[in-house]
């Protein structure tokens, strides 16, 4: 690769119009080649991989990476299935954490398997381990790959370490919010970025949610903050939400942490050390039958709300969190 030393060396012999293009270039790839740095990049398969250590149900270990942009990897190809066993190898030392799942599956339909990037399992190399697949009571419907690179189908219930993968896409760009996600904007008011989702989820799922993008649900510091995201709701009416749930209402990083009445921030303070506590008037009320997490209304202000039940919700992130790595590639 070109550097800028090397370029200025040979700058004499080139017009400057030329050493704009090349720097329009460079800076191009910098966006391509970038991902968030807990995913190693893998210049074999041209693209990004991340090992998930903690076992996860199939459903959620799909929601994980699709969440931090990438994919539930398969060994949809030699090359694939090659470096995704080494992986497994490299990092798995037990013998029951030497199996991972992947994202080939029949979740939609009974073995009509495809991966989730939906190639189907037919173009995928196939290579099954011992007496696999069987379809064992006719409950397997997702298919784990072992340290030797077999395959097998189990219970998708069941749970498995998983590697994430993302593929180079020279159209994403890593934004100022550290993210390829489009919906985080920087508010420079509070140098915190905030993404509004219409999609309800419970407050166990929202955190996850959150967590997933590399974010947290929103942590109110100060009156600033609340009156930013009171602007951020202003711009999702509820007409703009599909189902049916309560659309005035959106979950925010507070908790009572299993001890009724004591709300704190998801991050361990009091809502007074957090800088924010001005609940709605009549809130909190534990109304029927009982409500243990937090959230705010249209006006900013808070409201104790029910954890089990659906609700939009405001993830914040820090600009600088996950850090952002560039690959080394020889583009
Ligand atoms: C991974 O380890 C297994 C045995 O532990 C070995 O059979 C397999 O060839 C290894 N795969 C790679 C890609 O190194
Ligand atoms: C939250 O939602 C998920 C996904 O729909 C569900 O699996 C989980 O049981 C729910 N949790 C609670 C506490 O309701
Ligand atoms: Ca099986
Ligand atoms: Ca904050
Ligand atoms: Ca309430």
């Amino acid at each position: 690769m070109l550097t800028p030393q090397v370029y200025f060396d040979s700058f004499k012999m080139k017009s400057l119009l030329k050493y704009f293009v090349l720097l329009f270039c460079l800076h191009f790839n910098d966006g391509s080649q970038s991902f968030r740095c807990d995913y190693t990049y893998n210049p074999i398969v041209r693209g990004w991989f991340k090992h998930i250590v903690v076992p996860a149900n199939w459903y959620d270990a799909r929601l994980r990476c699709a969440l931090e942009g990438a994919v539930l990897a398969s060994p949809t190809s030699n090359k694939m299935r090659t470096e995704i066993t080494k992986f497994i190898n490299v990092s798995g030392n037990e013998e029951a954490c030497t199996e991972i799942f992947t994202g080939i599956h029949a979740t939609f339909a009974k073995g009509a398997y495809i991966s989730v990037e939906g190639i189907p399992l037919s173009k995928i190399p196939q290579f099954w381990a011992p007496n696999e697949p069987d379809n064992k009571e006719d409950k397997e419907s997702c298919l784990t790959l072992n340290s030797n690179g077999d395959l097998a189908d189990v219970s998708c219930d069941t749970t498995r370490p998983f590697i994430c993968y993302r593929a180079v896409d020279s159209k994403k760009r890593i934004n100022e919010c550290g993210t390829i996600d489009p919906e985080y904007r920087l508010d420079a008011r509070t140098n915190s970025c905030y993404k509004f989702h219409t999609v309800a989820r419970n407050y166990s799922r929202a955190f996850f949610t959150c967590y997933a993008e590399g974010g947290h649900l929103a942590v109110i510091n100060s009156d600033t903050e609340a009156t930013v995201l009171k602007e951020l709701f202003a711009r999702y009416p509820g007409g703009h939400m599909l189902g049916n749930f309560w659309k005035d209402v959106a979950f925010v990083g507070i908790h009572d942490w299993g001890e009724r009445w004591d709300f704190r921030s998801i991050h361990g303070k009091t809502l007074v050390e957090t800088g924010y506590g001005t609940f709605s008037g009549g809130e909190p009320n534990n109304f029927t039958p009982g409500e243990q997490c937090g959230a705010i209304y249209r006006s900013g202000k808070l409201d104790d709300l029910w954890c089990d039940r659906p609700a939009p919700f405001i993830c914040e992130k820090d600009p600088d969190y996950p850090d952002v790595c560039r690959a080394e590639t020889d583009e």
